[in-house]
């Protein structure tokens, strides 16, 4: 087996354990027990005992790796080349409000490369993976995004930040978009997002304020699926701007939201 997909195994057993966990703590009851960014950036209980249990994993499979993960940042490793980039449960306030739209997001990197993820609805058990070159699969079925070739006819996926300031700008880009595409879709959690961008159950997808975590495993689905994952105008998807799009429909979101300063605005 090669390493990509022996790293692809180790996440998703690992990330079913971590998405059996929240689930529990879900029925269990869930308070927030901090703020982070803003007043609405919330924390529970179960992001962090989810993020520990996951790295506790990782070292004792492979204790030379790094991991960055959402709560707890960066933990160095041994030097080996492989960083693992995790969140433990994305939509954190679709967790809060037990909406069934959260997931834990675990991707390898290699050098800097994303060479393996998953995704897991941890309400619906509904898993996403690939593997870099590999394809990328929904409970073991092969995925190629949408077939969708119009923008005027897309269902286009985005979200807003925990900052008002930003949350005004983005909706003045969506106010922008919005008369010019089928519809669009707030569903609160950028992995599944992505993943669902991948099936073609969304016809693409963009948001700005993401962070690694957010959009390392998606992405790669997405992109294994046969969509364009970029920021504008040249850039890597990053905390600007992720846009995920079949290559009919990418050119046509991306340069309306450049148009738009989409990546642009607090
Ligand atoms: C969330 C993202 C979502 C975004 C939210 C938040 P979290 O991540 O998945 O797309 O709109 O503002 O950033 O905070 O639940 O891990």
């Amino acid at each position: 087996m090669d390493r990509e997909h022996e790293l692809l195994g180790l996440a998703v057993s690992i990330a079913r354990e971590a998405a059996a966990l929240a689930r529990a703590m879900r029925t269990a009851g869930v308070d927030p027990v901090a703020t982070k960014s803003t007043l609405t950036d919330v924390v529970t209980a179960a992001d962090r005992a989810v993020e520990r249990q996951v790295r506790e994993a990782i070292r004792a499979a492979r204790p030379g790796d790094s991991v960055l993960g959402e709560e707890f940042g960066t933990e160095a490793g041994g030097g080996q080349e492989v960083r693992w980039i995790l969140d433990p449960i994305d939509g954190t306030v679709n967790y809060l409000y037990d909406l069934p739209q959260y997931a834990v997001s675990l991707a390898a990197e290699v050098d800097g490369t994303v060479v393996a993820g998953v995704v897991i609805n941890a309400a619906t058990g509904k898993e996403w993976t690939a593997v870099l070159g590999g394809g990328a699969f929904a409970d073991g079925r092969r995925l190629s995004g949408s077939g969708q070739t119009d923008l005027r006819q897309a269902l286009v996926g985005t979200g807003f930040g925990y900052a008002a300031d930003r949350r005004l700008h983005q909706a003045a880009v969506l106010a922008g978009l919005i008369g010019e595409i089928r519809d669009v879709r707030r569903l609160g959690a950028a992995a599944i997002d992505l993943c669902l961008a991948a099936e073609g159950s969304l016809d693409a997808y963009y948001e700005k304020g993401l962070n690694a975590w957010d959009h390392a495993a998606g992405g790669l689905v997405a992109a294994e699926a046969g969509l364009l994952v970029t920021g504008l105008s040249g850039a890597a998807p990053g905390p600007d701007m992720v846009v995920a799009a079949p290559p009919a429909l990418h050119k046509g979101l991306h340069d309306r939201l450049v148009e738009l300063d989409a990546d642009k605005g607090p």
